[in-house]
């Protein structure tokens, strides 16, 4: 089944199947004993002097619920996100009414349960304060035994602006400063959000608009029960090298009332059962099993690397007093080590991941919120965004510590990939003429670098602020661990950088107290604590850091973006990109890349055609960073002859077009560098075994880093990443005067022999001016292999009348035999700018349904070899099997996969193609 077939019969099956959450690996659990009373849905919303009165849903927050009763329009549309200002000035209370049976409500203990606040509140329930709350990442447990009714409970939560109180908290903090006061003008944004443990981007960020919302974001509910209830149920399997066995930290968090005593049965089905004596006193919070596996286990593997198989562990837990307790969560079993250690032939240390014990090189891209309004975010959201991410053969994603810890699904969607499944693809509502097949579902897959959310900012340490971060580390730490796709904890985003590289203008004189406030947060709290809830996975302290020499250091080393330790975060927008020399030659890329726009049909939703000028208001309001626009084209302008249509609408679309281009051809030179440099050490440098690029999704409508546009649309960049992130990948690079090319192979063993086919094109003609073919060579499994070298005067000269300008080189590594084992690849000798012979490529298409499962054929005609031919479908969502492509034949074949039913004429009146040479 090709590509955009297997697209859409996902896309299907985890409509139709995985949000029933039928393979969730979040814990399933039942438990007799505990009524449960949900208060989720309709409750009453009133803003501070009651001129705004309105039904709202819970979870939700304030904005939506104006939004969906029609007191204001789409909070992204044009300038509205200064319009709406007022929202986020005011207080709102959100109060609900409800009932409790009567033989409920003579249980022992009642707790009424908040599983996340958006943030400062004051709750009362029948007009007595039963708490408050001052951070959105903690869930939050009343005592209300005796303050229930029968009926006609109130219940009432008073959100304060959050705006409000970030000031009066840093006003409040007199004895220093504790920067950055207020984001850049540019960004359009509310200050010192560092005072406030909510979503830091929410006040603005350099890709998204302030929106800092107040809301009940996540579910409300009531326990009451009579001996005991769970809080949570975790399940973490370790290593015992001793023995060469696992065992499983199996843990429950516990309310007792009264004094227990029981049995307790672990199981794993097939493999191991165990029983334990259990016997809980009052107050218990928290029992811990070891649950010793004896047998061979099959291990989890990084996407590409292996089988992700998981297990099921239950546990049964049965009271003496008749009450039980069942639960059930998925493990895997997989080590994983950051390993810094030193290299030959190079200062410094090693930073790598060796998961199983093998090292595994990371490809990725960074995670930021999928939305300003967290309840907007859907299940559907976090799947495309996954699934793009791994169809673009991406095995780690980092989750930015400015944003959200993620909900659940996404964690549990990472844990898994490939299951068979038999259906019928009746089932799926697609073709009633097919009978059953066999699908593999692609469920996504990654691996997680969880940072924790602080972000490019210095933090108060007052007892209160590091209490209520003491219990936020706490309870993400313990809802994640059992989750095998998080491979790492990472304390802040830049913190270390900001003090080190002082970006606050902090004297030397004052800088020691800020570095003690800095290892009092992340090292003396936060490390601690999660050292002591999970052993299993490294911690970082920040990104970027030097790792175990930013430890020796006193933890701000000197230089954290020093390329011989640990990650780095590297950006220059001016510098040519195409100039390879000037990347660091990292251990680890963990950030690094270039804005782009997005397509106009996604911009459309939120502006007007006046809008749609580069010199725009709008243009230049949707821009949250400084320079962001100029430093596009610039970047564009070296290599590329910037639009100029005489028709402006064109003129934009074009202009998004270039930026697209240049942010792909950026990435794509610094992200192959990297690759290439995995086995290199040159001058000391290399070795690089991670790239993460800056940033996988958008949370809204406007110009940023990411290769997915608010919506789900691939940008240029993502297409791309599908080949640069190849398993196995051919890189050309000029050095010296030489053509080198590189073959990198992620493979653990298997070793390949291969041949570079390369071949050179004119611009003006179809046929390849001339071809060579390598030597048999055998690439390093894990490493990169130099497969290829010419001086490049010497192959123009063999090339007849090639020249640099008229002539592009392209390659692809074949085996012996002659069949193709990395995707094509190209290298230009000169600017396109300055390309000679390129001509308008007249590119026509006919669309033909291909008869399954909504793919689309597309046919390609040009009169001339085009560069950067790109398809856009507009709205109609889907992916293509390939984009942004060279085209070097007269006519050319390319899928597309809807994401939703469509037809052949749809796609043809929507279907722009442009190339590079149609721009200008
Ligand atoms: C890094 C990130 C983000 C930012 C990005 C682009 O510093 O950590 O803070 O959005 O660069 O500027």
């Amino acid at each position: 089944m090709n590509h955009a077939v297997l697209s859409f019969a996902c896309f299907y099956l985890l409509e139709a199947l995985f949000l029933d959450s039928v393979f969730a690996s979040e814990v399933k659990s039942h438990s007799l004993g505990v009524d449960t009373i949900s208060l989720n849905g309709k409750w009453q919303l009133l803003n501070s002097n009651s001129s705004v009165s309105l039904s709202a849903e819970v979870p939700g927050c304030v904005h939506t619920a104006l939004q969906r009763q029609g007191f204001i329009s789409d909070p992204y549309y044009r300038f509205n996100d200064l319009a709406y200002r007022w929202i986020s000035l005011d207080n709102w209370t959100y109060t609900t009414s409800f009932s409790v049976p009567t033989h409920v409500r003579e249980k022992e203990k009642a707790v009424l349960v908040f599983e996340g606040v958006d943030t400062i509140s004051t709750i009362s329930l029948n007009g007595v304060t039963i708490g408050k709350t001052d951070n959105m990442f903690r869930r939050y447990d009343f005592e209300v035994t005796g303050l229930l009714k029968d009926k006609e409970n109130i219940l009432q939560v008073w959100i304060m602006s959050a705006v409000t109180y970030a000031s009066q908290k840093s006003n409040a903090h007199t004895e220093y400063r504790v920067p950055p006061d207020c984001p850049p003008p540019v960004q359009k944004g509310e200050c010192h959000v560092n005072f406030i443990r909510k979503a830091q981007s929410s006040f603005s960020w350099d890709w998204g608009p302030s929106f800092p919302t107040l809301g009940i974001w996540k579910g409300v509910h009531l326990e009451i029960f009579n001996t005991l209830r769970v809080l949570s149920f975790t399940t973490v399997p370790k290593y015992d090298s001793a023995h060469s066995s696992w065992n499983v930290d199996v843990e429950l968090f516990l309310d007792v009332v009264v004094a227990s005593k029981g049995l307790v049965l672990l199981s794993i089905p097939l493999l191991h059962s165990e029983e334990f004596q259990l016997s809980l006193t009052p107050g218990q919070s928290r029992k811990s099993f070891v649950f010793q596996v004896n047998q061979s286990v099959s291990l989890w593997w990084p996407f590409g690397h292996g089988e992700q198989p998981l297990y099921d562990l239950k546990m049964d837990m049965n009271l003496e007093g008749g009450e039980t307790f069942n639960a059930q969560r998925k493990v895997a079993f997989r080590t994983v080590e950051l390993i810094q250690e030193p290299i030959p032939s190079s200062p410094g240390l090693s930073f790598y991941f060796r998961i199983n014990g093998k090292p595994i090189f990371l490809k990725g891209s960074n995670w930021i919120p999928v939305h300003a309004f967290q309840d907007q975010v859907t299940t559907d959201m976090i799947t495309i965004l996954l699934q793009s991410a791994q169809k673009a053969n991406m095995n780690a994603l980092r989750v930015w510590g400015g944003g959200v810890y993620e909900q659940g699904i996404f964690y549990s969607l990472c844990d898994m990939y490939g299951i068979m499944v038999s259906l019928s693809l009746e089932i799926l509502h697609l073709r009633h003429d097919l009978n059953a097949i066999d699908l593999v579902i692609c469920l996504p897959l990654c691996q997680i670098w969880q940072d924790f959310m602080f972000a490019c900012a210095l933090y108060p340490t007052e007892k209160d602020f590091i209490q209520t971060v003491r219990e936020e580390v706490t309870q993400q730490v313990r809802r994640l661990k059992s989750h095998p796709s998080v491979v790492i904890w990472s304390g802040n985003n830049e913190n270390e950088a900001a003090i080190a590289t002082d970006w606050f203008n902090i004297t030397v004189a004052e800088r020691p107290l800020y570095v003690k406030d800095y290892v009092k947060l992340y090292v003396e709290n936060i490390r601690d604590i999660v050292l002591q809830e999970d052993s299993t996975r490294p911690f970082l302290v920040s990104s970027p850091t030097n790792g175990v020499e930013s430890e020796k250091e006193g933890w701000v080393a000197q230089d954290p973006y020093d390329p011989h330790y640990g990650d780095t975060h590297y950006y220059s927008y001016y510098k040519d990109c195409w100039d390879w020399t000037a990347f660091p030659r990292t251990r680890f890329a963990s950030e690094y890349g270039f804005q782009s726009w997005p397509s106009l049909s996604t911009l459309s939703k939120v502006s007007v055609s006046s809008d749609w000028d580069f010199s725009s208001n709008f243009s230049s309001h949707r821009q949250h960073h400084e320079d962001g626009n100029q430093q596009m084209l610039k970047q564009a302008e070296l290599h590329y002859i910037l639009p100029n249509s005489t028709d402006p609408v064109q003129k934009y679309r074009d202009t998004i077009y270039i930026t697209q281009v240049m942010q792909a051809q950026c990435v794509k030179i610094q992200t192959e560098f990297y690759r290439r440099s995995r086995s290199d050490i040159v001058e000391g440098k290399g070795h690089t075994m991670g790239t993460l690029y800056w940033q996988l999704n958008d949370i809204w409508q406007g110009p940023s880093w990411s290769s997915v546009e608010f919506g789900g649309k691939w940008k240029m960049l993502h297409y791309w990443a599908t080949d640069f992130y190849s398993p196995i990948l051919s890189m050309g690079v000029e050095d010296k005067g030489d053509l080198l090319m590189y073959a990198v192979s992620d493979s653990h063993s298997e070793q390949h022999n291969v041949k570079a086919k390369v071949e050179l094109y004119n611009w003006s003609s179809f046929d390849a001016v001339c071809s060579f073919e390598s030597n048999v060579a055998t690439i390093k499994a894990g490493g990169s292999t130099l497969v290829f070298q010419k001086p490049i005067s010497a192959l123009l000269t063999q090339c007849g009348n090639c020249t640099r300008r008229s002539c592009i080189v392209t390659f692809h590594l074949s085996s012996p035999e002659g069949q193709m084992i990395s995707p094509h690849n190209h290298i230009f000798l000169s600017s396109p700018r300055h390309a000679e012979g390129l001509q308008q490529p007249n590119i026509t298409f006919t669309v033909k349904d291909a008869g399954i499962m909504q793919n689309f054929v597309v046919t390609l005609y040009c009169s001339f070899p085009a560069v950067y031919v790109w398809l856009d479908v507009d709205d109609i969502p889907g992916d293509f099997n390939v984009n942004g492509f060279l085209m070097l034949s007269k006519n050319s074949s390319v899928t597309f996969g809807a994401w939703r039913p469509t037809t052949a004429e749809e796609i043809t009146a929507n279907l722009h193609i442009t190339s590079l040479r149609d721009v200008y």
